[in-house]
């Protein structure tokens, strides 16, 4: 017993992962960091756990080559490189890219970003919170809303692993942000806008809490509230 302890410890202490890989209804980008922005943890695979930092945004210092095309109401999702295993909610925003510029080159900066997918979780039989997505190799599924405008976005997906989070500052933030296009879209306004880093502090109820110690119902998932069109 204590040596499997151990060995789920160090399971642990190593599961961490990327998502290097955008499916859109069931098609994958052709291969990892195309049309997704390489991000700085690509080796150590490494989160963020300072949600003001700069790398919340988009954790890269680079851009990809492609851009996707995406029609309005598609599923989308991400290939992760390893298993999602610890609780957390997944989160899907998007930025319009300014005219003037383009998704391979736009850094997304400013009160840009909508948030249009969160994830909520439930209490299991052992009585641990745990999300949809959890412990799988992909992230859950979402829908491009059907009355988002056409044009050039910036797609971020996010999980948020809090399996440590009741300590400041040590909940993790791994993500991406993937080069798309929007097609065949609508005239929706979408809101609430904000920027990155900007929407989220250290102390919000969403990011420093105890998952021993909520109920399923009250957890509430960091970021604006997700726009209904
Ligand atoms: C997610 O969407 C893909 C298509 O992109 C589909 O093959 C898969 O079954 C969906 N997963 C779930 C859990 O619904
Ligand atoms: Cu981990």
């Amino acid at each position: 017993m204590k040596f499997l302890g151990l060995m789920l410890a160090a399971a642990a202490a190593q599961a961490h992962y990327t998502f290097p890989r955008l499916v859109v209804n069931g098609v994958p980008e052709d291969k990892d960091w195309s049309v997704t922005r390489r991000t700085k943890n690509d080796q150590s695979k490494q989160g963020i756990e300072n949600p003001t930092s700069a790398d919340i945004r988009c954790y890269t210092s680079t851009t990809a080559a492609n851009v996707a095309t995406v029609p309005a109401g598609s599923t989308i999702h991400y290939v992760s490189t390893q298993q999602v295993n610890h609780p957390g909610p997944t989160q899907y925003y998007l930025a319009k890219v300014p005219a003037g510029s383009s998704a391979t080159k736009w850094d997304g900066s400013g009160a840009v970003w909508f948030k249009f997918f969160t994830t909520m979780p439930t209490m299991d039989n052992n009585k641990q919170l745990t999300w949809p997505g959890q412990n799988s190799y992909v992230t859950v599924n979402a829908t491009i809303p059907t009355d988002v405008p056409d044009g050039e976005y910036l797609l971020r997906v996010e999980h948020i692993a809090l399996h440590m989070a009741m300590q400041a500052n040590k909940a993790q933030f791994y993500l991406s942000c993937s080069q798309i296009k929007i097609t065949g879209g609508g005239n929706g306004t979408p809101g609430p806008l904000v920027s990155l880093p900007g929407a989220y502090k250290s102390t919000d109820p969403g990011i420093l809490v105890n998952l021993n110690a909520i109920q399923a119902s009250a957890y509430q998932p960091p970021g604006p509230k997700v726009w209904s069109s």
